[in-house]
């Protein structure tokens, strides 16, 4: 018997009402979904034309799981969200064409063209850019909460790894000391069933992940990482929750990587089947029937909503091809963070 909560999922339009979603803004989460699926596909026939600079890595499959936290998250709160996570990027408003100059190692992408494609992440929007994975992230969410703690202000960090990143030794700092010093933190990891090509049997021996919260003295969650709005209703009351002076919360948001680790990888070591059945819980599909049958989402509106992202996306590729490569002159600029990149909110 797991220790963790597992969440139920959310049953009806009051419900997520209730849990701080209108019908506008499950509209606008599902659009977000959209755009983030949008542009990975894109990245996709990018990488294929030979215009993204190294690997390329994708979260499909994870768009209900980054969306739903991002949708919980108040506008001074900051995260590090990973490889799995554009869809952070988009919903706390990271512009399509900058992402897709990111991508291609142009001038106006977060970076600047100065790191690989998904080591991004545009700090005046609440985003630290991750140094690495596995899970080199968590100790600096856990840093930015202690900070907020020691300036008594009410801001929570959030902090994202992979269920692989979860047996390494900083995981478990990182969450002894949030634990210890009841920190405003939320952990999401995002278990998507495989490290690179090691099943999650060969990655952790109890239940589930979200049972080790316990050890450290906070609450553990399992979620449906397909399920935007059970994510976005735990996520949301982790987040409040820690605002309050709870402390963390470990959320384990359940899902399948659907691609390779990145585009180079095949995955023909998962099991075709695998892929079957959870081809058949795909976030966006069950998140666009869960509209239909419950907030009377019409074939007109669904029609709208899809042309608007296409036409956003194109506009947004044209965009980002027309941003330079950066010149070789520049190669020192920006490295260091300078006094006017950190007077912004999310730095004082
Ligand atoms: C110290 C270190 N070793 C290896 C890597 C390469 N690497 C990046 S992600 C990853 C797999 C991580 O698996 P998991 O934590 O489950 O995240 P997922 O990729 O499945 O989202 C590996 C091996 C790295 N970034 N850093
Ligand atoms: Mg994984």
């Amino acid at each position: 018997m797991a220790i963790a909560r597992e969440a139920e999922p959310v049953s009806s339009l009051r419900e997520i009402r209730e849990a701080g979603l209108d019908r506008d803004d499950l509209l606008l989460t599902y659009r977000h979904m959209l755009v983030t699926r949008g542009i990975e596909e894109r990245g996709h026939i990018l990488y294929k034309q030979g215009k993204i600079p190294g690997s390329f890595y994708t979260g499909r499959g994870n768009e209900a799981s980054a969306v739903g936290v991002a949708m919980a998250m108040g506008p001074e709160d900051v995260g590090t969200p990973l490889h799995r996570d554009m869809g952070v990027h988009v919903t706390r408003g990271v512009e399509p064409w900058r992402i897709f100059a990111q991508y291609m190692g142009r001038e106006d992408g977060p970076t600047k063209g100065r790191d690989g494609n998904v080591h991004m992440a545009d700090s005046r929007l609440g985003l630290i850019a991750m140094v690495s994975h596995l899970p080199a992230m968590l100790p600096v969410a856990v840093g930015a909460a202690l900070a907020f703690r020691i300036r008594e202000e009410k801001r929570v960090a959030v902090g994202w790894f992979g269920e692989g990143a979860s047996a390494r030794g900083d995981a478990h700092e990182a969450m002894n000391l949030a634990g210890v010093r009841r920190l405003p933190t939320v952990f999401i990891c995002d278990n998507n069933q495989w490290a690179y090509s090691t099943p999650m049997h060969l990655e952790y021996a109890c239940e589930t992940l979200a049972d080790r919260a316990q050890a450290y003295g906070f609450e553990g969650v399992v979620v449906d990482g397909t399920d935007v709005l059970a994510v976005y209703r735990e996520a949301r009351r982790a987040i409040e929750k820690a605002r309050e002076g709870g402390g963390p919360t470990l959320i384990e948001s359940m899902t399948l990587r659907m691609e390779g680790h990145a585009v180079h990888d095949d995955a023909s070591y998962v099991p075709k089947e695998l892929f079957e059945e959870w081809a058949k819980r795909d976030p966006i599909e069950r998140f666009r029937n869960w509209l239909r049958e419950n907030a009377e989402f019409t074939d007109e509106e669904e029609e709208q909503l899809a042309g608007s992202v296409k036409k956003i996306l194109n506009d947004a590729l044209s965009r980002a091809d027309e941003s330079p490569l950066p010149s070789p002159d520049s190669l020192t600029e920006g490295v260091f963070a300078t006094p006017e990149d950190l007077d912004t909110p999310h730095h004082k």
